[in-house]
């Protein structure tokens, strides 16, 4: 925009008494342009204020030499205007800031959005004022703005982080950063220059600097991954793939994890050969596409330790390949954080510009820097003399732009600041509760940074304006979150954070960069699909977690939280949902068990253990069939004997398979897992005699089975803990054998079904009551369900051997399983109780699908360790990535639990 023309807005503006408005927004970017668009066509009048002379937000300030978007840029542009997108083409894969600078003009002038939008405005303060609903803005220029809503598109990474090292001020040479890189042309040939910080910015710049400069020194502190962008023009098949389909496409990224349209991963990376997992890694790094590496590999790298290491490794292999001298390319090689964790960089020549004569690396860690001199920059080791030193060093990201740049003052005089004092609160990352009418796109709390910003700020700003135009026909005219709702997505973000391993990096992501920032991680790390989905469901359950309050009275608060459950068991529920099975107990027995089997089929197998062994054993009446799980460590191991689930009417020896391999391996024993008999063949009490039998059997024959000969464990999931825990009983009525320790899944203890969890989860969570009802008919007549042989929380429960009880929040079986461990522990029984919050039925059984399951399958195991008086085992990979602030995953998890 011509200088001309700002002044003339500023003068105009600032002349004037203040501004009333519906809607003031900060930021002038993609975000804020958007907003302005939607705003002004549902008719609210609207002032974008705008620090800076012209449109583009980050990519107005982030004009540094090599910048570039690094999503592609296909999937890296609005996707609102169909005509928009035909109406404007792109000329590389990823394109330069200053293509992006221009589509951003482009739209700006597209939908005449300038005169609108107050340039060189920086606001000093926002006000709510509660007597007339509003938002009292005041300005650098003078004048005022008085809005309804008050609207931050201030961008994730827009406030820069200070240099914060000594001497900067002395340096008499010129001084760059990458984040506020002039307009002017910078002249670095022949020029001594260094970088510091080797994060996306640095990593862009570097080789182009390296280019003009006469030496190039860049000082890094750690080293990023990095992957080639291997950039050209848009490819061809991804084109192709958007021009086929454009509505599809778009609304697969849209409900995508990443919001980029790939699709799920499912196969996981001890599912591959070396060979395959090299191949799929090769055409990743072929591809040079951050999205795809992240999402297509193999789905646990992201969540789990040992796939992550694959990777991380391949990458360490071709850093080795390309930098040819080896302290530099071990310098290069990061070690300290997963692959992903840290934000991963795309770059063009990054490693090979190192084995140029003109550029040196110093590895901060070995030789900090000391000081900026007048001449240059100190280490511990050296001076390097300088005519220019660019700053690459970052941003204090999420929250700085909100927090740090001008007071916000809500209801009863709270300044944002102070609330934020220990990290971020926010409901979706959108509002924040004491704050009316505030709303911030892309704030922490949402998937933002860890998403294709492009998708997550259409969705944020449809969000709010439909919210606005829905309170305006409603007659609402202020909107808050709730203290309840706020709490609970706290909770729901450190469930998230449980999953990934972005908790395990000093990043940006989580504060850590800016010393003495509150630190967690900021962004939703839940994906892109499932976060709209969660947006959605607040506006379908009546503005769940929010108060609108309106003029005369109006009042509507439909409080609670929005997520109970563990993220991932979301996910799974959902996808049952979806693809709306009928109810099991319609297929009849053998059709329900036909069923599983399907099902079971299509699950992970569950990870190798050292032998896997199946034979038979006999009890009363016949011969039942086992498989057994034996560690890969030296034997003889203690031996677990294991009950399936299934109702007593489905399953078998097998049906239960990646748990007992997971447990075998956490716990190092050898699992025996039974096939006993079914109902309606065999009704009551076959199960729990075969039951009975087969663990004396098993006793007996431990030397044979290569486990330890003396007392051994049970353990069970569902009616399989059942059968354990009945076990447990008779054996001690029986006179053996000797069991050491009762691992119960979620048992059924008892046939009354009128305890709160029966009907608070009689349907939507896999296990139904209806379900149940059929089971318990097919095995049990009403005139045995008393006898302890099925209920065992009617049974005599002194003399029992120690117990670990584990129940899901979200199960019907939860309170008897709490009423049995409860009951045991009166009758002096040691008892531990994990009430897995979060989790269903099945949570803990679905082995390497409900990952958040994993933590109460280490304590389970622990458990069992303790059963028999062995110490907890020492897990590879919990200590993986655990150079020193890092905590190891099971240790928050069991905090987060
Ligand atoms: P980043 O990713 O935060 O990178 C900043 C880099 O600067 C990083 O290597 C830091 O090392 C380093 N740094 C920061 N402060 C210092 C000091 N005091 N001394 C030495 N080194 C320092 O910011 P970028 O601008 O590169 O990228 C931000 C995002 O913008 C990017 O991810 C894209 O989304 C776009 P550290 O890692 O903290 O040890």
């Amino acid at each position: 925009m011509p200088d001309a023309m700002v002044a003339a807005r500023v003068s105009e503006a600032a002349s004037g008494t203040t501004q009333q408005v519906d809607v003031a927004v900060v930021g002038a970017g993609f975000a804020g342009l958007y907003l302005l668009h939607r705003l002004r066509k549902a008719g609210f009048t609207t002032a974008v204020l705008e620090e800076a002379d012209d449109v583009g937000g980050t990519w107005y300030w982030n004009r540094y030499p090599g910048a570039r978007c690094d999503i592609q840029t296909i999937d890296y542009s609005y996707t609102f205007d169909p005509e928009l997108e035909s109406a404007w083409k792109w000329s590389e894969k990823y394109a330069t800031q200053p293509e992006i600078l221009r589509y951003l003009g482009f739209v700006a002038d597209r939908y005449d959005l300038r005169p609108d939008i107050r340039f060189r405005t920086r606001i000093t303060a926002a006000t709510w004022d509660q007597a007339v609903e509003r938002w009292l803005l005041t300005t650098n220029s003078g004048a005022t703005v008085s809005c309804r809503y008050y609207i931050m598109a201030t961008g994730c990474l827009s406030s820069p982080k200070p240099p914060e090292i000594d001497g900067v001020k002395d340096f008499k040479g010129e001084i760059y950063f990458t984040s506020r890189w002039p307009r002017e042309e910078v002249k670095l040939a022949g020029k001594r220059v260094a970088v510091i910080g080797t994060g996306s910015s640095g990593i862009q710049a570097i080789p182009l600097i390296a280019e003009q400069a006469a030496h190039l020194t860049v000082f890094q502190r750690t080293p990023s991954f990095a992957i080639p962008a291997q950039n050209g023009p848009p490819p061809a098949d991804r084109v192709a793939l958007l021009k086929s389909d454009r509505a599809s496409y778009r609304a697969q990224a849209r409900d995508s994890l990443a919001g980029v349209p790939w699709p799920l991963s499912t196969v996981v990376s001890w599912q591959l050969s070396d060979a395959e997992r090299r191949e799929r890694f090769e055409t990743a790094w072929a591809a040079g596409d951050l999205i795809y590496i992240l999402t297509q590999l193999w789905a646990d790298q992201g969540v789990d330790f040992e796939g992550n290491a694959v990777l991380a490794d391949l990458v360490r292999e071709k850093i080795r390949e390309i930098v040819k001298n080896p302290e530099t390319a071990a310098a290069l090689t990061p070690h300290d954080h997963p692959f992903g964790a840290k934000r991963p960089c795309l770059d063009t020549n990054y490693y090979a510009t190192y084995n140029r004569p003109n550029v040196t690396l110093v590895n901060l860690r070995q030789e900090p820097i000391k000081s900026i001199t007048a001449s240059g920059i100190k280490t511990d080791k050296r001076t390097a003399d300088l005519d220019v030193i660019v700053f690459a060093t970052g941003f204090d990201a999420m929250t700085g732009a909100i927090r740090a740049v001008h007071p916000i003052t809500g209801r009863g005089g709270k300044s944002l600041s102070d609330v934020w004092t220990h990290g971020p609160q926010t409901y979706l990352g959108l509002t924040v509760a004491g704050f009316p009418n505030l709303f911030m796109i892309t704030g922490p709390g949402s998937p933002s940074v860890l998403s294709n910003m492009a998708v997550s700020i259409e969705q944020h700003v449809d969000w709010v304006v439909d919210r606005l135009i829905a309170m305006r026909e409603a007659g609402f005219t202020t909107i808050e979150a709730t203290e309840t709702a706020q709490a609970g997505w706290a909770q729901h973000m450190a469930d998230c954070s449980t999953l990934t391993l972005h908790r395990l990096a000093n990043t940006w992501y989580t504060g850590a960069n800016v010393p003495g920032k509150a630190q967690g991680v900021m962004p939703y790390p839940g994906g892109v699909g499932p976060y709209r989905s969660i947006c959605n469901e607040v506006v379908s359950h009546n503005m769940l977690g929010f108060r609108l309050t309106g003029p005369n009275g109006a009042e509507q608060c439909n409080d609670g939280q929005i997520v109970r459950l563990q993220p991932d068991v979301r996910l799974v529920l959902n996808m049952l949902a979806d693809m709306k099975l009928p109810p099991l107990e319609c297929f009849g027995a053998q059709g329900a068990r036909d069923f599983l089997a399907a099902f079971n089929a299509a699950r992970p197998a569950g990870r190798p253990v050292g032998d896997v062994v199946d034979g038979t054993l006999t009890v009363t009446g016949g011969s039942l069939p086992y498989r057994l799980y034996r560690p890969a460590t030296p034997g003889p191991h203690p031996i677990v004997v294991y009950f399936h689930g299934g109702g007593w009417v489905l399953g078998d020896q097998v049906s239960d398979e990646p748990f007992c391999r997971d447990m075998c391996r956490r716990s190092g024993m050898i699992f025996v897992s039974v096939g006993y008999r079914h109902a309606p063949e065999h009704r009551f009490p076959t199960a729990a005699e075969d039951g009975y039998a087969a663990t004396r059997w098993i006793a007996e024959h431990a030397a044979d089975l290569g486990g330890k000969p003396g007392p051994v464990m049970v353990a069970g999931w569902s009616a399989g803990a059942n059968v354990a825990a009945v076990t447990c009983q008779l054996a001690r009525d029986r006179g053996g054998p000797q069991i050491s320790g009762q691992l119960l899944v979620c048992p059924v203890t008892d046939c009354t079904f009128d305890r709160p969890s029966y009907n608070d989860n009689a349907t939507g969570y896999f296990l139904t009551r209806s379900l149940m009802f059929w089971f318990w008919d097919l095995y049990c007549s009403p005139a045995d369900r008393t006898d302890p042989r099925v209920s065992p929380l009617r049974g005599k429960l002194q003399g029992l051997p120690p117990a670990f009880v584990t129940t899901c929040e979200f199960d019907p079986l939860r309170d008897e399983g709490v009423a049995y461990a409860e009951a045991m522990s009166a009758a002096g029984v040691p008892v531990e109780q994990l009430k897995a919050r979060g989790h269903f039925h099945t949570s803990m059984t679905m082995v390497d699908v409900v990952i958040t399951g994993v933590s109460g399958r280490v304590q389970m195991a622990d458990a069992l360790r303790r059963f028999a008086g062995l110490p907890p085992a020492w897990r590879e990979g919990d200590v993986g990535f655990r150079p020193s602030q890092v905590v190891a995953p099971h240790e928050i998890a069991s905090a987060a639990e």
